[in-house]
């Protein structure tokens, strides 16, 4: 970390204590969207902080993006997941966007609008290539039609990114990825989720129903997102690595100021639970470790593949094993809701952008055959 750096995690610091923390409990319990921390974060633009400095935004690269998620994920998972699902669709833009595509996509998030990426229906969650929306060309523009759930972000995004088949019987090589801007009709918007956790992160199921849209959205060519998808995702499962080693940090926090306020100086408790206490440190300062290797993989164009999905897997296993742990040792002061929430908001993260059992699919693949690791830089359709 380097000077910028460290003062750039320093106000996410700040802008966390003041921001999130007070009402992070609050939002939980109505499950409403937390609309407000757009508008709080408007000043410091970080709901742009990946958008290229040419695009008129923050430029952070991963590392120091990886700095300010962790901070977020410090306050409230579910505010830091609307930040990073944000930044998950950016990156497909990023990867296959032409200019015009980016400019268009970035604009909203200068103004803190949000992003989402709609790639999951209920026949394709983890098989990802299964979906059964299909994008149909008609003249210029192509029309969209089928379901999407699980879209975090979906209810309330200026601009998504959604995927659809361009030939349904081509599978997975069928598969390509639009850019769909917000109120068009025939974007019908299902229920939001009602969710154990991440309550306030806005999830929702929505409908494409005769969805026109210019062929100018395309991104990339035709049969190209399934590519453009999984790139994404290698680029973006560490974010929710960030995300997790800040709330796996809290809990330890939390869990460390109620002993100190349970028990006097001479009093405190002795060697068993300050091993456990270490435990928790030895695990979340591994997974941080992983993490930031990953992105200093990616800041260095280096090739990397197993290396997010590593650090996605660990640092959403810490968050389960030390928010569990935190609440071992906290007893029933602990058992509330208020500090549930971490529990709660760990357990989607071994679940979201891709299972940790997905996860390891993607591990073994690249162990089996390190060769096919190239950079994403190399990757075709890298811009
Ligand atoms: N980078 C670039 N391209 C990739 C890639 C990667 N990391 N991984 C796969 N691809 C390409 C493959 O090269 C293949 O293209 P070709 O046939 O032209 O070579 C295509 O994508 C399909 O890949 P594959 O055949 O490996 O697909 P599978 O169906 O076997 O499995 C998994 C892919 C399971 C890894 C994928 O479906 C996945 O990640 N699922 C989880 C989805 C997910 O994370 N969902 C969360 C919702 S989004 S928040």
């Amino acid at each position: 970390m380097n000077a910028e750096q460290a003062e750039i995690r320093q106000t996410a610091k700040e802008f966390v204590a003041k921001n999130i923390i007070p009402h992070a409990a609050e939002y939980d319990k109505s499950g409403d969207f937390h609309g407000y921390i757009l508008e709080a974060a408007k000043s410091s633009g970080i709901f742009a902080m990946a958008v290229p400095k040419e695009y008129g935004g923050l430029g952070y690269g991963p590392l120091t993006q990886a700095l300010v998620l962790e901070e977020w994920g410090y306050g409230c998972a579910a505010m830091g997941t609307t930040l990073s699902a944000s930044i998950l669709s950016m990156e497909s833009v990023l990867i296959a966007g032409t200019d015009d595509q980016k400019r268009r996509y970035f604009k909203p998030m200068l103004t803190a609008g949000i992003g989402a990426f709609a790639l999951t229906e209920p026949a394709a969650g983890s098989d990802a290539g299964a979906g059964v929306a299909t994008a149909i060309k008609s003249g210029n523009d192509y029309i969209l039609n089928g379901p999407k759930c699980w879209i975090t972000n979906g209810g309330e995004a200026a601009v998504l990114v959604v995927f659809a088949a361009t030939d349904l019987a081509k599978g997975a090589k069928g598969l390509s990825a639009f850019i769909v801007e917000r109120g068009l009709p025939g974007f019908i918007m299902g229920d939001r989720e009602e969710k154990l956790g991440l309550r306030s992160s806005n999830t929702v199921f929505f409908f494409m129903k005769d969805l026109r849209i210019p062929a100018t959205n395309l991104l990339g060519s035709e049969g190209d997102g399934m590519k453009i998808a999984m790139e994404t995702l290698d680029l973006a499962r560490p974010s929710i690595g960030a995300l997790a080693i800040g709330l796996a940090q809290r809990c330890l926090d939390e869990c460390v100021k109620h002993l100190h306020e349970r028990y006097p100086a001479k009093m405190f408790p002795g060697e068993t639970l300050q091993f456990d206490l270490a435990d928790m440190q030895i695990q979340i300062e591994g997974a941080r470790q992983a993490q930031h290797h990953t992105m200093a993989l990616r800041e260095a164009d280096l090739p990397f593949s197993k290396e997010p999905a590593i650090a996605k897997t660990l640092a959403t296993n810490v968050a389960m094993a030390v928010s569990s742990q935190a609440m071992r040792l906290m007893g029933s002061h602990a058992y509330t809701s208020e500090f549930g929430k971490f529990m709660r908001d760990a357990k989607v993260m071994q679940i979201y952008e891709g299972t940790n059992q997905i996860q390891r699919l993607v591990i073994a693949r690249s162990v089996l055959a390190p060769s096919k690791v190239i950079a994403p830089a190399m990757k075709e359709g890298a811009k």
